[in-house]
């Protein structure tokens, strides 16, 4: 797989696209195939890199330029197969693979949150121990949906049968064969609403970990641009709390379906701005 592209028209932080001195690749993946409700978040990544572009690269917090110290490296967007997630998982798995062969931290911009689990399998292949952080409204825990175990509302399902690490925050909507799941398999205790204790959870993330981010985790008066909003949700303060709890411990990210509203770019500059947080707690807190 040929993932370099030296010449895109636009890059994440609108920053030069320097392969030697990137710590972090950027990966796109314009895919929504499964998406249950309503479509449009293969537009997403575009909409991110976009809003990215315009946002202040300087950072108050960290007190620099996080682009100038981090170098991020934006590939061209993935070839998803449209008509099967399977494929899609398995095309994203590569990519991310390669990116750590690189020696960059990935992160991946969704597009739909199936694709996440790829982007696990190919970090627990790379560091062999790895802990999830999920922040979602969703448990998104059911076997299989619309006749795919890779549909959007299984991926965490998926990804507990890579690593048993796992923590899912945000979460306040399931279904019944869900909730029946998690009691029968004890896996309440790893599962926290919109409220939760930010040093708790932090403890319960060893070594290496990997966030997943699905942007409805967070209430949607902050991001609205999303294709399942549900009420409720955890504010700003809080995942900048908890990332600031494991910095330095995070080995990739996805931020992932965001599904953008045309004439509104709050959700776009809010999944852009949140990218390069993370970004900077991953690699400028070692
Ligand atoms: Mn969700």
């Amino acid at each position: 797989m040929k993932l370099l592209h030296e010449n895109l028209p636009f890059t994440f932080g609108g920053v030069e696209n320097d392969f030697a001195r990137a710590k972090a690749g950027v990966l796109q993946v314009p895919y929504d195939s499964t998406a249950s409700y309503k479509t449009g978040m293969r537009h997403g990544p575009s909409a991110i890199i976009d809003a990215s572009r315009n946002m202040e690269l300087y950072d108050i917090e960290f007190g620099c330029d996080i682009s100038q110290k981090v170098g991020f490296y934006t590939y061209d967007e993935l070839h998803t197969d449209k008509g099967s997630p399977e494929k899609t998982v398995k095309i994203v798995e590569e990519s991310v693979a390669e990116v750590l062969k690189a020696g960059k931290l990935p992160i991946v911009l969704g597009g739909e949150h199936s694709v996440s689990s790829g982007a696990i399998k190919a970090c627990k292949e790379e560091y062999g121990q790895l802990s999830v952080l999920q922040i979602d409204a969703h448990a998104d825990m059911r076997e299989e949906y619309e006749g795919t175990k890779y549909n959007h509302a299984c991926v965490m399902r998926r990804i507990r049968g890579i690593t048993s690490e796992c923590v899912q925050v945000g979460v306040r909507s399931m279904s019944e064969e869900e909730a029946d799941y998690i009691n029968e398999k004890k896996l309440g205790g790893s599962i926290f609403g919109p409220e939760f204790d930010a040093k708790k959870v932090a403890g319960m993330l060893k070594g290496n970990v990997y966030i997943t981010v699905d942007v409805d985790g967070f209430d949607p008066a902050f991001v609205p641009g999303v294709g399942t909003p549900e009420p409720n949700g955890i504010s700003w303060e809080q995942a900048m709390e908890l990332f600031s709890l494991i910095k330095g411990k995070i080995v990739g990210f996805d931020v992932v379906e965001l599904m953008p509203i045309a004439g509104q770019a709050r959700s776009e500059f809010f999944c852009a701005k949140l990218a390069y947080k993370m970004a900077g707690y991953a690699l400028l807190e070692k």
